[in-house]
């Protein structure tokens, strides 16, 4: 337990209001933690699987209405609705905090408070934060257990520290009529009811690694991105750090566990982080990285041995599955699977399934939380206090149309242009129509605690501060051929790009220089073992300009709503309709 007379005070302020019926102070021990996953499979919230096959893993079915993160639920309330800016919702803290008081008041009656202290990062790293979150969810304790290092040992960091954030989730009855997922920046504070889902429910996660913490990061200096960070060692053994922004289900963890294609052998990825990276800069004035999470909440579907094999072993053991479908032998399976299709099983609701049903059998947002000290190819720095050194960063999303496979930026504030004006086709991962193409800046327009301008000045600023800067690229796996076909084969492949992209770092590649920024010469990737014609390689580095000045428009559209525009990036957005007129 703490002495720390803040969570102390907190946290009796938080029992006062909940009124539970008892109350449990999460230590992390694996008694108390296996005595928990015993008292879920007994309440039947959580169903074990074949313990041969899938030791330690548990299977989680969440409400048909909560699935996914709902963005028109989650609210930055700022001071101001400036502060939080035109890219959130907001309201007034006094109002919210008197509409969500009503909602907390006596919703643990009957029920129990768990207390978890947690660490996002390494302990007694200069990056790390300590967050307490109290909630009345057995699978909210198991997920944390997993995503952070909790229990006593965040009890000492903030012995150290001195301050948290307060995180503070009740499953309530998960109405989402009365869902609300709120930020409170000013105070620190995160509150979430009405929800049982991932994202919404793990505070540490999106609420606190990625909203709280960009907040936190433009006033201390720092950043905290939606980032995958990544280690690429070559046949010689060097090893140089990449963090890559997609949007959500837009292939992070892939990419964070690529395996190279054997054409490339002697090449190796060492995975970092999967999700989340928080960025400082170095004494040597070069940008470091770590991942402040300790495991993977990955989406389920279309993980295999082929598209990626390391997450799959990853998950092989004390993992818990969430809205996947079960087999008669107790064990998991979703679309995309190794196994075949099986002839039946349970679908994610539970509800008998057989292979000619025209439903999916897993969600298509269903998901596993596995250790991230169980993937066999973590990086031996992911412990690191220090963190990695970011050579490069990776902006890209899902463009069937408009992005070629890779370019790189003129320089930094080029560079935040692009991240600014990223572009992607929507996934299941957030409540809502899929497959529109929405703007989505750095991957982080459902995730920046303040005003997105703000928070684009704070890239540039960040620019100014980094004398050694990460050079800045795009990249599309998604590009599509006229008839619907990715054109580029994607995943392990994806290798062949980043390699292309270190060579530009450290001035080894060519490359020729377009009206967007620097694309790659064809020879100078490596295709052999690659069967791609001749015209899909053109349409793959195509710069349409018809296309492009398209873009211009609808970037001048979401320029126009942003208030607090860096005239930087207007400066930057003319200089790209004048290269494309030329
Ligand atoms: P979040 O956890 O929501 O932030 O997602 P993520 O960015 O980690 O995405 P993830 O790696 O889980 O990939 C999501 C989906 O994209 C999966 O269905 C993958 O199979 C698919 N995907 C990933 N990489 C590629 C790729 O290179 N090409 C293609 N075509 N699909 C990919
Ligand atoms: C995402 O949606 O980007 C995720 C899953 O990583 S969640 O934790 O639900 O946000
Ligand atoms: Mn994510």
């Amino acid at each position: 337990m703490t002495d720390n007379k803040k969570a102390l005070a907190w946290i009796e302020e938080m029992k006062a209001m909940l009124n539970p019926d008892k109350v449990v102070w999460i230590d992390g021990s694996d008694e108390q933690i296996n005595a928990l996953k015993k008292q879920g499979i007994e309440e039947g919230t959580m169903i074990p699987l074949d313990q041969e096959k899938l030791p330690g893993c548990l299977l989680h079915r969440t409400a048909a209405n909560d699935v996914a993160r709902v963005e028109d639920r989650t609210f930055i309330c700022a001071k101001t609705k400036e502060e939080a800016g035109p890219t959130n919702n907001w309201m007034d803290p006094k109002e919210m905090y008197a509409k969500l008081t009503k909602l907390f008041t006596n919703s643990m009656k009957g029920r129990t408070m768990y207390i978890i202290p947690f660490i996002m990062g390494p302990a007694k790293s200069p990056f790390s934060k300590v967050g307490i979150e109290i909630t009345d969810s057995i699978y909210v304790v198991l997920n944390m257990n997993i995503m952070t290092r909790m229990g006593n040992i965040a009890w000492e960091e903030l012995s150290e520290k001195g301050d948290f954030t307060k995180c503070l989730h009740c499953t309530a009855d998960v109405n989402p009529e009365e869902r609300y997922i709120v930020q409170f920046p000013e105070d620190n504070t995160i509150w979430s009811i009405n929800s049982a889902y991932g994202g919404n429910v793990l505070l540490g996660k999106k609420c606190f690694a990625l909203r709280i913490a960009s907040f936190l990061g433009k006033n201390e200096g720092w950043m905290a991105e939606h980032m995958l960070i990544l280690g690429l060692q070559n046949p010689k053994g060097d090893i140089k750090y990449v963090s890559a922004a997609f949007p959500s289900a837009c292939g992070k963890t892939n990419l964070a566990m690529l395996i190279p294609p054997k054409e490339l052998e002697g090449y190796k990825v060492w995975t970092v982080g999967d999700d989340i990276a928080w960025l400082r800069v170095g004494p040597d004035g070069r940008l470091w990285a770590i991942n402040p999470e300790a495991g993977f909440f990955g989406v389920a579907p279309g993980t295999s041995s082929k598209t990626n094999k390391n997450a799959l072993l990853t998950t092989m053991s004390n993992t818990i599955f969430t809205n996947v479908a079960l087999r008669d032998d107790n064990t998991v399976w979703w679309e995309g699977h190794d196994d075949e299709t099986p002839a039946h099983c349970l679908d994610w609701q539970g509800r008998e399934w057989t292979s000619d049903s025209a439903e999916k059998a897993a969600h298509p947002n269903s998901r596993f939380t596995a250790p991230a000290k169980q993937c066999p190819c973590i990086s031996s720095e992911f412990e690191n206090p220090a963190g990695v050194p970011i050579s490069a960063i990776i902006f890209g999303g899902r463009r069937a149309k408009t992005a070629p496979l890779v370019y790189q930026s003129f320089d930094w504030n080029h560079g935040v242009f692009i991240g600014s004006t990223m572009a992607s086709e929507t996934t299941a991962a957030a409540a809502g129509a899929v497959g529109v193409v929405r703007r989505d800046p750095m991957a982080m327009k459902p995730f920046i605690g303040y005003n997105v301008g703000d928070y684009f000045a704070h890239w540039i600023e960040m620019g100014k501060k980094i004398s050694n800067p990460p050079k800045i690229f795009n990249t599309n796996w998604f590009r599509k051929s006229d008839d619907g076909k990715f054109l580029w084969p994607g995943f392990g492949d994806n290798m062949r790009v980043l390699l292309w992209i270190l060579d530009r770092c450290e001035g080894k590649a060519d490359a020729v220089e377009s009206p967007i920024g620097y694309l790659p010469k064809r020879e100078d990737l490596i295709t052999d073992g690659l069967d791609i014609s001749d015209a899909d390689w053109e349409e793959l580095l195509k710069v349409d300009k018809e296309v492009w000045l398209d873009e211009v428009r609808q970037i001048k559209e979401l320029y126009a709503g942003f208030d607090r525009l860096p005239a930087e990036l207007a400066e930057q957005l003319k200089a790209l309709e004048a290269r494309l007129n030329k």
